[in-house]
């Protein structure tokens, strides 16, 4: 078995938490255990993110002692959530799996959340599991009862794209191999494996068997068909109105040039979305409105409504986005996804049945690729100059979100920034996203507290880039994902965390107010069960108890530059530093309409 070779690991991260040289013992695996954690290093798995648990000491025993602690790596969470958020993190960077080992039953109990986000962002992660002894003769008592259960699986089954609890050396190589490759395979996914404790720690009665990883596990192709991409050709360039709905696509930068290539070749107006990475310039002449969380801009809607052709690239809830038109769209739709392959009948994230006059069942980066080849040919319109981005600092008034941005944004000044994660209380006009990286989407599944453990894993996929890591999140996604941090400092990745501290969960503000609109009630009251004040949480002092740099609150707009400044150091000396911004509850007015208007 020899690795796939994808994987550079980082040194400073990896010169944290080395087990004693002569303790390794590398050469003959001995145990069940032994030969799980080879296939991790044989599937180039970098690292594994985890909370331990007694039901994988026998795993986590060869990772360390077998493997050296080292591709994979361990990378102590404490809290499962963060875990598999971490995992989540990087690959939403890198396009690829790591793993995340989490105890029997309770651990998962824990990781749930952050699987969910993963799946409903597609994103994979490997998430290893165990269970106490399936043989109930082997359990320890009470402990081992307690953490056994029958079909583990079942916690998660509605939203991984596989599990698997198998009873051999053997079948546990295999189950690990496939689940890393589903996984990886598009439309990608968590997936669960569940290692049976007395399995892990059985002696291997002889060589462990031999899996062909490479033969395995291939890369599944999933391009258009050329006769496909003609007919969307034809569809497309016949001089019709085009609006391109740029949705989940990968980090690569060939496939962002198809789509500018693309869209100028057929004049076509180009339309994004703040719950996925950056799919197009977002201040190409081009891109129509600005990305939204929700609906789409009002620009943009007016745009799709008189589109003659819509080509959606994997758009995330096409059939909302249409069915929300202020009028209804005339244009032949033509769908690129491979998505409706992982519908099932438990979550809903597949949303409505949209009206498509040609599906193509094939990766959205890879069509975006062959379509721009095909229409080299045509002569490319002059595009309009772009506007210079539009910095409106307003210096008087209370801070607000936009002030936080803009400050930060004079702060990077011309630096490569990446944005991990951004507050629902972001507005997609002010910062323009130029490149792949410049952002890296959502967190999926609308859970809270996803934004610190997502940044950390995405901060850890770019460390040693030329990028500066920044994620800006709510308070209380903060206060829910607060202790990821501590690993971001323990193994050394550097990131930027500004907080948008409305000392609120101030979405939900939202909502009271329109239920007390509809109900005709006080809408005074809606603060009430929201505010996180009597005492205010001094955010910059948990920051701080992680190890982190802990700066603010800030209160003034000339407090903004010294503190970013500061923080901005620390980061470029591979520091983690969080600024606690106070910012007016409030939200951007099309947000807020959205919401109002029955949205979320
Ligand atoms: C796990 C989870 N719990 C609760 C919610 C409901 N919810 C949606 S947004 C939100 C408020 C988030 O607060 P914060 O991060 O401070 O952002 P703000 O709304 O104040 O801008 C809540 C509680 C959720 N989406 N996920
Ligand atoms: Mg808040």
């Amino acid at each position: 078995m020899s690795s796939q070779g994808h994987t550079k690991l980082d040194l400073g991260t990896a010169a944290v938490e080395r087990p004693r040289a002569d303790g390794i013992h590398r050469n003959t695996p001995e145990f069940v255990s032994d030969a799980v954690a080879e296939m991790l290093r044989v599937l180039d798995v970098p690292y594994i993110a985890i909370n331990p648990g007694a039901s994988f000491r026998g795993l986590h025993d060869s990772l360390v002692n077998y493997l050296g602690n080292e591709q994979p790596q361990l990378l102590l969470c404490l809290h499962e959530e963060a875990a598999v958020a971490i995992a989540h993190g990087y690959a939403k960077v890198t396009g690829r799996a790591m793993a995340a080992a989490v105890h029997s039953n309770v651990g998962l109990f824990h990781a749930t959340m952050a699987i969910f986000n993963a799946w409903c962002d597609r994103m994979p992660v490997l998430v290893i599991g165990a269970t106490g002894p399936v043989d109930a003769a082997k359990r320890r008592p009470w402990i081992d009862w307690i953490h056994t259960a029958r079909d583990q699986g079942a916690i998660v089954r509605g939203y991984t794209k596989w599990d698997d609890q198998p009873a051999s050396a053997e079948a546990a190589l295999e189950a690990v191999a496939r689940a890393f490759w589903i996984a990886n395979t598009a439309p990608r996914g968590p997936t669960y494996v569940v290692l049976d404790a007395a399995l892990q720690e059985e002696h291997l009665s002889g060589p462990p068997p031999l899996l062909d990883v490479r033969r395995s596990t291939p890369p599944v192709a999933a391009a258009a068909a050329p006769e496909t991409v003609d007919r969307m050709r034809a569809m497309l360039g016949s001089g019709r109105r085009v609006v391109i709905l740029a949705g989940r696509a990968s980090r690569s930068l060939d496939a962002w040039s198809a789509r500018i290539e693309l869209a100028e070749r057929l004049d076509a107006r180009v339309v994004t979305d703040l719950k996925i990475g950056a799919s197009f310039p977002t201040d190409h002449p081009l891109h129509v409105g600005v990305p939204a969380i929700l609906a789409p801009a009002a620009e943009a809607q007016t745009a799709i409504s008189e589109a003659e052709a819509i080509l959606s690239l994997d758009w995330v809830d096409l059939a909302g986005t249409l069915r929300k038109l202020p009028s209804p769209p005339k244009a032949a739709v033509i769908h690129v996804s491979l998505d409706h392959t992982v519908h099932n009948g438990w979550s809903m994230d597949y949303q409505g049945l949209a009206p498509v006059d040609l599906y193509v069942a094939a990766d959205p980066d890879a069509v975006a690729i062959a379509l721009a080849k095909t229409v080299e040919g045509l002569a490319a319109p002059k595009a309009a100059v772009a506007p210079p981005p539009q910095v409106r600092p307003d210096p008087s008034g209370p801070l607000s979100v936009e002030h936080l941005a803009l400050a930060l944004r004079q702060a990077v000044a011309t630096r490569n920034v990446s944005l991990l994660h951004l507050p629902l209380s972001w507005h997609g006009g002010w910062w323009p996203f130029r490149h792949p990286l410049d952002f890296i989407g959502g967190d999926g599944g609308g859970g809270i507290g996803g934004g610190p453990g997502i940044s950390v894993g995405a901060a850890l996929a770019l460390k040693g880039s030329d990028r500066l890591p920044i994620s800006i999140c709510g308070d209380g996604d903060f206060l829910m994902g607060v202790t990821a941090l501590w690993t971001a400092v323990h193994y050394q990745i550097p990131l930027l965390l500004v907080i948008a501290n409305n000392r609120c969960f101030y979405n939900d503000e939202v909502h009271q107010e329109r239920v007390a609109r509809m109900r005709r009630r006080p809408i005074e009251n809606k603060w009430i069960g929201q505010r996180m004040s009597d005492p205010q949480i001094d955010l910059a002092s948990l920051a701080r108890a992680q190890g982190a740099l802990g700066l603010g609150p800030i209160t003034t707009h000339e407090g903004l530059a010294p503190a970013y400044a500061q923080a901005i150091a620390v980061v470029d000396q591979g520091g983690v530093a969080v600024v606690d911004v106070r910012v007016e509850p409030g939200y951007a007015p099309a947000m807020k309409s959205t919401m109002l208007d029955g949205g979320d």
